[in-house]
């Protein structure tokens, strides 16, 4: 999508941390880590947020799970983590390209702020 930050990552329009990709998905580096780990699981597909997914796109969510386990396996976060997906402005949402947090390495608080 012409404009959307993230479909200019995916494109590598812009440069990022590769972590994965596969023919659904990309995952990255975020740019203003939180947690020693911190990737960003995205669809290549655009979907702006969580509300908008529907049954004709919501494979793409199953398989970004199926991804986010075979990362946790491959990093070995056997201690624990946590998948976070804002959505909406009022969610803290700043990019609206679906994306879930992968946060991990450090205790992580709850509940969110
Ligand atoms: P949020 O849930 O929409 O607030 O998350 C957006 C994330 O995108 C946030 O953690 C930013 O640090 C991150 N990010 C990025 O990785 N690269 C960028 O160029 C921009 C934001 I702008």
């Amino acid at each position: 999508m012409e404009d959307c930050l993230f479909c200019k990552i995916i494109s590598g329009e812009i440069p990022s941390k590769k972590i994965y990709e596969d023919e659904l998905t990309y995952v990255f580096e975020d740019i203003a880590p939180t947690a020693p780990i911190h990737y960003l699981v995205i669809p290549k597909q655009h979907i702006s947020k969580l509300d908008e997914i529907t049954p004709e796109n919501s494979a793409v969510i199953a398989h970004i799970y199926e991804v986010i386990a075979k990362l946790a396996k491959d990093l070995d976060l056997k201690d624990g983590f946590r998948v976070v997906s804002n959505c909406g402005e009022q969610a803290g949402q700043s990019v609206f390209h679906i994306h879930f947090h992968l946060l991990a390495g450090r205790p992580l608080a709850w509940p969110a702020g």
